[in-house]
């Protein structure tokens, strides 16, 4: 199962076996003060900067979010995503849980964005939905609903069945979805990774879509966060992930190696290229 996405002759291909896609995280206001006050602001120097960064370090996709609360994102959303796209050869990843924004924003992205996200929600599906299907867009689904994120791997697994149905039914074809298993920290259940690792084999064995995860939620509250999100990356790609959503700068050399751990680097060109560029010591 193949997700491609492209934008200004950039292509990106989302797939089994292959290199795991990279999403630059970065361009989210989410604890981050300074980014939060620029977006309100309507100042971008630190939205381009941003956005060349993380191409630099590696992402194939760039995610973009301006979840300032009390911002107008119906208009912001759009505005960054042009101005996003102007400076960088990429596709994007429209996040936000507003589908009046994604409505605004997806007519401006540029080629085949991602949609982050629907869930299992009725009202999402509803909304989000049938923008992804008239912009050929794909879709990033996740395991949640109105009652939040199910406890068990097979509680996930249904409600990943139940976007895939929804989607494809309106004719979302079934490789533009994504599907997103979540992950809680393991500082609140130290079996929260456990059963996304069972929910992202579970949704592969019966499913064989994409599977994207933000890697940060994982260690929410401990100490030594990279460590933690390292490893958890590791073990995801393993079982199964495609694409992962997190900071190039501190998650890209793991994610290379992995890739050349699991045979998909041949002469470890990839791995090579990234240490001439990013040697250790300017890490
Ligand atoms: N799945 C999907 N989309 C997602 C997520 C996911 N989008 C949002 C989130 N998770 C991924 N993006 C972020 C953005 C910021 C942070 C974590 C995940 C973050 N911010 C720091 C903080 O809150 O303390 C600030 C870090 C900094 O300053 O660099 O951790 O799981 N589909």
């Amino acid at each position: 199962m193949e997700t491609v996405l492209h934008a200004a002759g950039a292509q990106v291909k989302i797939r089994y076996g292959g290199p795991v896609v990279v999403i630059g995280e970065k361009i989210n206001p989410t604890g981050r003060k300074k980014l939060a006050a620029a977006l309100e602001a309507r100042a971008f120097d630190l939205v381009i900067e941003l956005a060349t960064a993380q191409m630099a370090w590696g992402a194939d996709v760039l995610d973009v979010n301006v979840g300032v609360p009390g911002v107008d994102e119906v208009a912001l959303l759009p505005q960054v995503v042009k101005l996003v796209s102007s400076v960088v050869k990429a596709p994007l990843c429209l996040d936000s849980p507003n589908h009046e924004a994604l409505a605004a924003a997806l007519p401006v992205a540029p080629g085949k964005p991602l949609v982050n996200s629907v869930n299992g929600e009725e009202k999402s599906l509803q909304r989000v939905l049938p923008l992804v299907k008239d912009r050929g867009a794909a879709v990033i689904g996740l395991t949640m609903d109105d009652d939040g994120i199910p406890a068990t791997a097979e509680a996930r697994l249904a409600l990943a069945g139940k976007i895939i149905e929804r989607a494809t039914r309106i004719g979302i074809p079934i490789e533009d979805i994504v599907i997103d298993p979540l992950v809680l920290t393991v500082g609140a259940d130290s079996n929260a990774a456990a059963i996304t690792l069972k929910t992202i084999q579970l949704v592969h064995e019966k499913f064989g879509v994409n599977i994207n995860l933000g890697a940060s939620n994982v260690s929410f509250g401990l100490p030594d966060r990279p460590t933690i999100n390292q490893a958890f990356l590791a073990l995801a790609i393993g079982q199964g992930a495609t694409c992962v959503i997190t900071d190039p700068m501190k998650l890209s050399a793991t994610i290379r190696a992995t890739d050349l751990l699991l045979g998909r680097d041949t002469y470890a060109k990839r791995w090579v290229s990234f240490f001439r560029q990013h040697p250790p010591e300017a890490r």
